[in-house]
């Protein structure tokens, strides 16, 4: 059995202002996707949370998801979606048992009995469990179980609430912080902090032939090679275009007790990111050879600040190209970097927790918070995102006290 996985779509998702469904990115991506798709004939399309890059998401978004789905059915391709923490579960699973007839399967509102949809090749069944996006106060509700505070424990309690054999094969499908030992991985850099709280170690998922994960915007394996991250399929940062190639994992399930083979297929994207860093004359001149069009770029200035008139230029050159020149930024003036103008527009789409890291550089002179307040500061973003899920009009009260402890159980800490 052959099913591809991927992650993190982000449907909706704007860049320094420019709207990857609007400027064709997301469009061109799932299309070419799709070609994909019918190139390999997988038995399923697995899609690991973050459908959506934010809980409303818009018209044109909820049509491209639309879009896919749709083709996917038409070419016989089961499709397993669970939700991640961008997407609203409830909006998400619209339609979900109509659409279940269909061959696509939605796991949005976590329920105690997670969704397990199986499949059949010549080895028997393969049975794939839909974790939807969790965190402990929502499993603790759901499985009444008020000893549930860290999110290793609240996603091992919700698997051995379910009833596995894993004497047959099982893939889990699951959007969470996952790490091998403790150590933070290579994250995105678009990721934000948006979730960042609670980690849960790899080895959660023991005895599941694959974990397909969603949520860190890099694509690598986590303590074993079958627990994976399929990465986002375009990059959402500078940062990402360092990292090594993302883009949906081809998984190739054999018999019980053979390892699944995974193989990366990348995608070409239609405005490829580039770092230029350097020099103001070197650049200049580097720029005007370079006839390279449809790019996102990112410009470093390393010998003198970052000017209207210099960023007017390079604006210019680049937009006569097809190309958007999304960040200039020098490294003498961090703070000069980026305009005013740019912060504004771009602020909405942010999470709460960069909004106020920009927020607290600013007032404390490019001083970035401690780890202990970064870690309050992920909490309280967490929560806020949660409250609405959890419902109760005494959630400012809750929010409250959650910080209080949370804030005194750090302090212990160290
Ligand atoms: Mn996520």
């Amino acid at each position: 059995m052959q099913f591809l996985h991927l992650a993190d779509l982000h449907f909706g998702k704007s860049i320094h202002g420019v709207s990857l469904l609007e400027n064709g990115d997301q469009p061109i991506w799932t299309e070419r996707f799709l070609e994909l798709v019918r190139e390999v004939q997988p038995d399923a399309v697995v899609i690991a949370g973050d459908i959506y890059d934010r809980s409303a998401p818009s018209g044109e978004a909820v049509a491209l998801l639309d879009s896919v789905i749709t083709a996917l059915a038409e070419l016989g391709t089961a499709v397993l979606i669970i939700a991640g923490n961008h997407d609203s579960g409830q909006r998400l699973s619209f339609g979900g048992s109509l659409l279940a007839k269909q061959n696509i399967h939605i796991a949005g509102v976590l329920s105690p009995k997670l969704p397990c949809v199986t499949l059949y090749d010549e080895y028997g069944p393969v049975h794939f469990w839909l974790m939807p996006y969790v965190f402990p106060a929502l499993v603790a509700q759901k499985l009444e179980d008020d000893s549930i505070h860290d999110y290793d424990t609240a996603v091992r309690r919700l698997l051995s609430h379910q009833d596995i054999d894993f004497s047959q094969r099982n893939v889990l499908v699951a959007h969470q912080n996952v790490t091998s030992g403790g150590k933070e991985t290579e994250r995105g850099g678009s990721e934000s902090m948006v979730g960042g709280v609670g980690q849960v170690d790899y080895t959660a998922f023991d005895g599941f032939e694959y974990a397909a994960l969603g949520h860190i915007h890099a694509a690598y394996p986590v303590g074993r090679k079958t627990v994976r991250y399929a990465g986002s399929p375009l990059c959402y940062h500078f940062d990402e275009t360092k990292q090594p190639a993302k883009g949906p994992v081809l998984v190739t399930l054999g018999e019980k007790r053979t390892e699944p083979v995974t193989e990366i297929k990348t995608i070409a994207p239609l405005h490829p990111m580039r770092e230029i860093r350097g020099a103001y004359e070197e650049i200049r001149e580097a720029e005007l050879r370079n006839t390279t069009r449809g790019e996102y770029i990112r410009i470093v200035l390393t010998d003198r600040k970052a000017t209207p008139e210099i960023r007017a230029f390079f604006q210019e050159l680049f937009e006569s190209r097809g190309s958007v020149l999304m960040e200039f930024v020098s490294e003498y003036s961090p703070f000069g970097a980026v305009s005013a103008a740019q912060t504004a527009r771009s602020a909405e789409e942010r999470a709460v927790e960069d909004l106020f890291m920009d927020f607290y550089a600013q007032r404390c002179d490019g001083a970035a918070p401690d780890s202990r307040e970064q870690e309050l500061l992920r909490f309280a973003g967490e929560q806020l995102r949660h409250a609405e899920q959890l419902g109760g009009e005494d959630a400012p009260e809750k929010l409250a006290a959650a910080l209080r402890d949370f804030a005194l159980e750090q302090g212990d800490a160290e």
